[in-house]
């Protein structure tokens, strides 16, 4: 426990006990009780088998948390407590001090008249959320439809808590609760200095403006205040208890531009105040949101120091399902995941959190603009007073709270909160009342965000055509940003991903199965690894999930000969539809200006459509998505009448030259240089480099592009115009050595004959220097693989798997 005069970090260890007293053990704070659960053995990993339904018990009753701590205090104390999950009451020796209901929502009541001095205890009642929210929904005016086909445990819309903890249709549904932010006393005399609000200005002369506004502390009235920023300092000698502030002007300022773009360049600010110091790192840029009405529609677009930013990424979902286990290291991981694939975007996608400020940090600091939804998410939600109110107030909070971080590009209302009018008999036999109340909502969320920083770029939800549109934008491409789920979930096949041309696609995605080595840590005897088993289906949350994989491999491939070879195909085949959708929509640039893919990560191991396993090991796709989000990258774009045009992509600000070589493998297995290419391609432009007939590419045959940009840019890639199980291919008779060389494992392959998605899989978990590689005949390659734990790297020679299209079916 740290202690000083002015603060108690009541982190540490607690004790935690179940309401009927049967169970009791330690509560590592900040932390889940779940965690802590599974940590004391009461309850097994949920993880791992059909765990999962053995601990929902858990949320079903009361748990008592408590520790205790010294004070020798003076004055007024106050505590601060944040990230409390949910329904939840504190005491403080005995006396209550909050009653809190809002996990997203910072609490800072007075607690002074509970503290004695000498021994304190302190104990926080979660109430089950399961309970509560039950009731909750029965004190309803009318009932509020939940999606019924996402969460198992119910009526999870009544509570200001992350949407997917009562399941989702990737996640399990145990309902999570506990502290897991921080938790501290603070004297309100010593209170930390409040920083209100940090505001950039940018004028036409490329200069920039940087206005602080803060609160000191009342005991630091006379205290003399110096505020430093980029190598300017200001001292104020009477700081005002409400409202202090500093400007600063910069005449060239380094800016801050998302990752692929420019530098991600941040000034320190530093407000010192006594012996304390805050400091923000703050990146100087302008986003703008581009809005306007065009001949199709409207647009949807990034402009980002002047510049329109194509944007490249994927949605975010919590780091794992269990907050004890979303841990800064595994968060780096994942976010240095996707700037490694090229993206420069996440979209906090509105079921989960608003994240901790280390997360913002992360993405300042990487590159990664993030597109922030308000957390509503599929569900439909109360519109009495007292809810919109603890609405308005968290709003608030996460406003100011994050306003100054250089990544925030977009806040949005929710996340398919329009959809969700439609999903549920009562919503459609009573829409004007579910509108109406869904806009009181919308508008309580937009008139506080605005109301907090009047700059942000406000969008009212995802997907939607615009301010008060309330139309269908999973199926109309016109204006706005689209979630374009037709290939998923209803069916259709890949190529429908180009019969439509997204203004932005914020959601779109194709279920891949976790890596064999992941299957194994849940699937753990040689019964369970089959995809009917009841394991397997227990860990594929969406309905029909299962079945659309397969069906999907019976379209495109031959049926692969064994569970390894189709859990392989099925990663192959998500990478293949992403592929599709994102080059088409890359090549439509600027008509479409973004598209972040559902989904990056998963929060346990599961079937899903992420591109990261569980943990963060990249599934076959994310090697992929690297190519088909390198910023300049070449594309074959087919039509329907048998045309196949060869685009060039460049989202870089400056021309890049390119050099493209086309080279046809016919049936037979030979490899024939077909064209070159050499181009300028303009900046942030999509340009037509060829047209090729289809007789150029005739039955049985293999389009192979590889190019080479100067930004340094290059890749291959393969084009077929049948599906791949129409296609005879040779066996590429792969034959390959492993080398344990400086605590890696160096792969070389070679193939006597073309060799498509070549994957070298290890069975443990760890890095390819690249993967998923196509090999002409006759060619070499060499891949090194990094594991994870050092002491893996021998399992990792003697497991080696190489896997190749034709090898998975033969
Ligand atoms: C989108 C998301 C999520 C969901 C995903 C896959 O609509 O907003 O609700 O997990 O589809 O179905």
């Amino acid at each position: 426990m740290a202690e000083s005069h002015s603060e108690i970090d009541l982190g540490g260890t607690w004790r935690i006990k179940s309401a009927d007293g049967k169970h009791a053990c330690d509560y590592a704070v900040p932390g889940d009780v779940h965690s802590a659960l599974i940590t004391a053995g009461v309850i097994p990993d949920p993880y791992v088998g059909r765990n999962e339904y053995d601990v929902r018990w858990v949320a079903e009753q009361d748990w008592i948390a408590s520790r205790e701590f010294e004070w020798h205090g003076e004055g007024q104390w106050h505590l601060d407590v944040d990230y409390l999950d949910t329904v939840a009451e504190i005491k403080i020796n005995n006396k209550s001090v909050l009653k809190a209901d809002n996990c997203f929502r910072r609490y800072t009541p007075d607690v002074s008249k509970a503290l004695k001095r000498g021994r304190n205890k302190i104990e926080i009642r979660f109430f089950s959320n399961v309970r509560e929210a039950a009731k909750r929904q029965k004190a309803q005016p009318y009932y509020i439809p939940y999606s019924t086909n996402n969460c198992p445990i119910p009526d999870g819309n009544m509570l200001r808590k992350p949407q997917c903890h009562f399941g989702w249709d990737w996640n399990l549904a145990i309902a999570p609760f506990g502290a897991y932010g921080e938790i501290k006393l603070r004297s309100l005399e010593n209170a930390a200095l409040f920083i209100q609000a940090i505001k950039q200005t940018h004028f036409d002369d490329g200069s920039a403006g940087i206005e602080v506004i803060f609160e000191a502390p009342p005991s630091k009235n006379k205290a003399h205040i110096t505020v430093t920023f980029a190598g300017q300092s200001q001292s104020i000698s009477e700081p005002d208890f409400y409202e202090s502030r500093a400007y600063f002007h910069i005449k060239r300022p380094r800016l801050w531009w998302p990752a692929g773009s420019g530098e991600q360049y941040l000034h320190e600010l530093k407000i010192q105040c006594g012996d304390q110091i805050e400091t923000r790192m703050i990146g100087l840029r302008q986003i703008e949101l581009i809005n306007q009405k065009d001949e199709v529609g409207a647009r949807f677009a990034f402009k980002v120091n002047g510049q329109e930013i194509f944007c490249r990424g994927a949605n975010w979902i919590p780091a794992d399902a269990l907050p004890s286990r979303a841990t800064p290291e595994l968060t780096r991981k994942l976010l240095q995941a996707a700037v490694d694939a090229n993206m420069n975007m996440i979209r906090i996608w509105g079921g989960g959190y608003y994240e901790q400020d280390w997360f913002y940090d992360l993405c300042d600091e990487l590159g990664l603009m993030v597109w922030q939804d308000f957390q509503f998410a599929c569900n439909i939600y109360p519109a009495d007073e007292k809810f919109l109110a603890e609405v308005k107030l968290e709003v608030v909070q996460q406003v100011q709270r994050l306003q100054h971080h250089a990544c925030i590009a977009l806040w949005c209302g929710d996340n398919e909160l329009i959809g969700a009018l439609s999903w549920f008999p009562e919503t459609r036999a009573n829409r004007d009342r579910y509108l109406a109340a869904y806009d009181r909502l919308n508008h309580t969320i937009e008139q506080a965000a605005k109301a907090t920083d009047p700059t942000i770029n406000w969008w009212p939800s995802s997907p939607s055509p615009g301010l008060l549109s309330f139309g269908d934008a999973w199926h109309d491409d016109r204006s706005g940003d689209m979630h374009f789920w037709s290939v998923w979930h209803e069916g259709k096949d890949f190529e429908h991903y180009r019969d439509v041309s997204p203004r932005f696609c914020s959601e779109f995605g194709f279920q891949s199965y976790p890596s064999l080595h992941l299957i194994k840590q849940f699937a753990t005897s040689e019964e369970d690894l089959n995809i009917a088993s009841d394991v397997m289906e227990s860990h594929q949350k969406n309905k029909g999930g299962n079945a659309r994989i397969a069906e999907t491999m019976f379209r495109y491939f031959r049926f692969p000969k064994d569970f390894g070879n189709f859990v392989y195909i099925s990663q192959i085949q998500q990478g293949l539809a992403m592929k599709t959708a994102i080059e088409y929509w890359r090549s439509l640039k600027p008509h479409c200006m973004g598209t972040l893919y559902w989904q990056l990560n998963d929060t346990w191991p599961v079937a899903s459509w992420s591109s990261l396993d569980h943990g963060g090991h990249w599934k076959a796709m994310h090697y992929m998505a690297k190519r088909f989000y390198a910023p300049v990258a070449v594309m074959a774009i087919p039509d329907k009448q048998g045309t196949i045009t060869i685009k060039a992509v460049n989202d870089r600000l400056k021309a890049q030259k390119l050099t493209l070589e086309l080279t046809i493998v016919d049936p037979a297995g030979k490899a024939k240089p077909f064209k070159q290419f050499s181009k300028a391609v303009p900046p942030d432009k999509a340009i037509e480099i060829a047209k090729l007939k289809s007789a150029d590419l005739p039955k049985g045959h293999v389009l192979i592009m590889d190019y080479e940009a100067a930004d340094g840019s290059k890749g291959r890639a393969h084009f077929a115009a049948e599906p791949y199980k129409a296609l005879r291919f040779l066996d590429p008779q792969i034959s390959h050595k492993a080398e344990i060389k400086n605590g890696k494992l160096h792969i070389s392959l070679s193939a006597k004959h073309l060799s498509l998605f070549t994957t070298a899989e290890t069975g443990v978990d760890g890095n390819y220097s690249d993967n998923v590689l196509d090999l002409l005949p006759g060619e070499k390659a060499e891949i090194i693989f990094t594991p994870t734990n050092a002491a893996d790297l021998q399992v990792a020679q003697n497991n080696l798997v190489i896997r190749n299209l034709y090898s998975s079916s033969h």
